[in-house]
């Protein structure tokens, strides 16, 4: 992609109204913009990052075996009705009436709808185990949205549900979701702890929230320090027991505010081994049992013959969150610091003199080769002044800038900067393209 033709409305100020360090650097980076309060528009930058999120998360779910569906944002009320969750859900269901007059809502969660298609469609135990997810957008009337993204009133979440015959199977399901989401956010190179949480309107009696520790966050936590060292890297294979990765990321003390105990924690965590600051949740897994089946009427035909409420859990990932949450966790004074997974793009030439034959030259010849290792590369070929250049480089985060000029092109060298550790060297043009795709 060429700058110069590249829709990137960036902010050379910081905008008043941005409070944490993501919703500023978001704005000024031109990724999304307001269309009201917790409602964005993504531009090209930020749509490109929301899509390899996106990305990760489906290549992880589909892993553990979950199916992808598209489920649609208006949802019938009569179906909430039979739940029981209209009137329970109150202010932050959006409610809609169509031509018709019929009550209509902007779906906030998809229990009840995605308990009425397992109920048309499947019938007996044999066709358990299912899982199903889709990456859809949600509302919900939050009284306080804020934060950019990071609480918006339209978000895109990922979400699952998973359907079982028994308390065994659903728990199974359960442990394979809580791996997968180890997974997923640990290749968006996040630290995601899984802490024991309170189910809210979800409902369920086993739940764990997962938090990313960061200053800006909007809850207390409370974990032991061993959690930064753990990783859960490496070949999973689902189908085995995974009741040993569990207990390993449930062996140490960790809870969000409501269910901490102070008592417990002292107890359990030796004082240097303690950390208390905020979190970010990015996702949050339910196990509810009947809660939905039984008033929906999902039942199955087991073993022998009776009919059986199924058993049910759901998964929801906040898509659109983690783009804030990433950008929280990693950034510099100087503007985003993307991991390499999730970057826009995986490189930026920054041509110093757009026009001089020997500079455009290189930086095609340097674009061609990136592009046709499947890097994403964005090129500056426009004609700002270089330190302007050098600053939209780093404010918009690439992993690797590559700096083309007619001083060094005359001894056949480029500039090679990585944007996390700001190292930068002079190499050759072959060096420095060898370097950027092995790495
Ligand atoms: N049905 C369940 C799981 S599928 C559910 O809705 N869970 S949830 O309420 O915890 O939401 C799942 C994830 O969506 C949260 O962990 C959070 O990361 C994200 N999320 C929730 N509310 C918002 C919001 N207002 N703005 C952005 N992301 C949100």
């Amino acid at each position: 992609m060429r700058m110069s033709q590249f829709f990137l409305p960036v902010l050379k100020e910081n905008p008043s109204e941005a409070q944490i360090v993501s919703h500023r650097l978001m704005l000024r980076a031109g990724m999304v913009r307001q269309a009201s309060a917790g409602i964005y528009s993504w531009l090209p930058l930020g749509w490109r990052v929301l899509q390899k999120i996106e990305q990760i998360v489906r290549e992880e779910q589909d892993a553990a075996g979950a199916q992808e569906i598209l489920m649609p944002t208006m949802q019938p009320a009569e179906l909430w009705r039979e739940s029981g969750r209209y009137d329970d859900y109150g202010q932050e269901m959006l409610r809609i009436k169509d031509r018709h007059d019929r009550d209509m809502l902007f779906g906030p969660t998809n229990e009840e709808l995605i308990t009425d298609i397992f109920r048309h469609s499947v019938r007996s135990y044999r066709q358990l185990p299912q899982n199903l997810y889709h990456i859809q957008w949600k509302f919900r009337d939050e009284v306080r949205p804020r934060f950019g993204v990071m609480r918006g009133r339209e978000f895109l979440m990922k979400d699952n549900y998973s359907f079982d015959i028994d308390y065994d199977g659903a728990r199974r399901s359960y442990q394979k979701m809580f791996v997968a989401y180890l997974r997923t956010f640990e290749r968006m190179g996040l630290k995601a702890i899984p802490m024991e949480a309170d189910t809210g309107p979800i409902g369920g009696d086993m739940s764990h929230e997962f938090i990313i520790l960061a200053d800006t966050g909007e809850s207390e936590v409370h974990c032991h320090a061993d959690f930064l060292d753990f990783s859960v890297a490496g070949d999973v294979d689902y189908d085995s027991d995974l009741s040993s990765i569990i207990e390993h990321w449930t062996s140490r003390y960790a809870a969000t505010d409501e269910k901490h105990d102070a008592e417990r924690f002292e107890a359990k965590v030796p004082a240097d081994r303690r950390i208390s600051t905020r979190g970010i949740e990015v996702g949050h897994i339910f196990y509810f049992g009947t809660k939905y089946s039984a008033p929906l009427g999902a039942t199955v035909t087991g073993p022998d013959g009776q009919d059986i409420a199924v058993e049910m859990g759901s998964y929801g990932i906040g898509v659109s969150r983690l783009v804030g949450a990433i950008i929280e966790a990693s950034h510099d004074d100087d503007g985003i610091v993307w991991p390499d997974a999730v970057a826009p793009f995986n490189v930026g030439i920054v041509n110093l003199k757009a026009g001089d034959a020997a500079c455009d030259e290189a930086a095609g010849h340097i674009y061609r080769t990136l592009s046709d290792h499947g890097l994403d590369v964005l090129v500056d070929d426009t004609e700002e002044r270089a330190g302007s250049k050098f600053a939209t480089m780093d404010l918009i985060g690439l992993p690797w800038q590559l700096v083309v000029g007619p001083r060094g092109l005359k001894s056949g060298q480029v500039e090679l900067k990585n944007r996390r550790s700001g190292e930068r060297v002079e190499l050759s043009i072959d060096d420095a393209l060898s370097r950027v795709s092995t790495a």
